[in-house]
């Protein structure tokens, strides 16, 4: 174990130890410093997650110290640390893996913050809900790909599916459950066969990339499964590229709902994109206000996604990201 671990592994145990297992008060006022710790912000889902943070604080009366860990977990543990010194009242969280960012929630929790997780959770056997941090606002994940492999198993033509899978971040929650929810899913239908799964860390260049790579070893691939729209894009470009036809001889499921995404369904090249909701402000809003009246929070604020496919892309495009 590297010092590093070491140091956050004793750091949980002393917390856990001085009896800090208990979710911090929020008090009622008329404005409050709100934390928003963003993760990157390299593509259009986060982007619209922090401008809704944004729309949010004018209307809910936030102070709002937004930052961007520019895709290292590192950064965003000291981004929490530097508002944890700047004196925020709450801090909203999108962990961006499930491990590292665990000795940042306990410290805004240790220093009297409560702590809400967004569209990404932590590691459920270390951290726990009504405990280190309030609750966890976002999408059942497991569901998502659930509802992807149902799809194509519904609307899949061939004899034979030949999957890729692009995964999301390493270590991440999405990542994580999107993988299980679709795998054991498609498992069910002997049609099927994931041939290659590997990540594309929700980016676009690195799912093209990916995507590049796995065609020369997977040549007779004809459905992809991203955890994302953005890796779902880039796969589009690597096949197209390759001179393959995405929609006619590549069956391309997805997640999210971007506006991207709906476009390529538009165009015939994309089957399905699963919504995960980027627009979390006026939900963080909300919740905050029933905890500082002393309501109870349930550990799990649920997301309800909608689906996306040819029947409705058009109707939903324009108010897409
Ligand atoms: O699907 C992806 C983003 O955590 C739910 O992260 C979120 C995911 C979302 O980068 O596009």
């Amino acid at each position: 174990m590297t010092k590093k671990l070491l140091a956050s592994a004793a750091l949980l145990s002393v917390l856990a130890g001085a009896g800090l297992a208990e979710t911090p008060p929020l008090e009622q006022k008329e404005r409050y410093k709100v934390g928003f710790a963003q993760m990157e912000s390299n593509n259009p889902w986060r982007i619209a997650e922090t401008k809704s943070f944004h729309d949010t604080a004018e209307s809910c009366n936030w102070d709002l110290i937004a930052t961007d860990a520019a895709g290292s977990a590192a950064k965003q543990v000291a981004d929490v640390d530097s508002m944890i010194a700047q004196g925020i009242d709450v801090l909203f969280l999108p962990p961006r893996e499930e491990k590292p960012l665990i000795p940042a929630v306990m410290k805004a929790q240790a220093a009297g913050i409560p702590v809400f997780l967004v569209d990404r959770s932590v590691d459920p056997d270390v951290a726990k809900p009504g405990e280190h941090f309030v609750a966890f606002l976002g999408s059942d994940f497991i569901d998502q790909g659930e509802r992807a492999a149902d799809w194509l198993i519904e609307n899949f033509e061939g004899d034979q599916g030949i999957i890729v899978e692009l995964e999301g971040t390493t270590g991440s929650s999405p990542a994580n459950d999107r993988k299980q929810g679709f795998d054991e899913r498609i498992a069910q239908d002997d049609r099927f066969q994931i041939v290659a799964s590997q990540t594309g860390d929700f980016a676009r260049d690195l799912g093209r990339q990916v995507m590049e790579t796995l065609l020369q070893a997977h040549p007779d691939v004809n459905v992809v499964y991203a955890h994302n729209d953005e890796m779902a894009i880039g796969a589009i470009q690597a096949l197209e590229l390759a001179g393959r036809k995405p929609g006619e001889d590549v069956t391309i499921v997805s997640i999210d709902g971007t506006r991207d995404a709906l476009q390529a369904i538009i165009d015939g090249k994309m089957g399905v994109t699963v919504e995960s909701s980027p627009f979390f402000g006026p939900l963080a809003c909300e919740v905050m206000g029933k905890y500082a009246a002393g309501e109870e929070i349930p550990g799990w604020v649920q997301v309800e996604d909608r689906i996306f496919t040819a029947d409705n892309a058009a109707e939903h495009i324009d108010e897409a990201y």
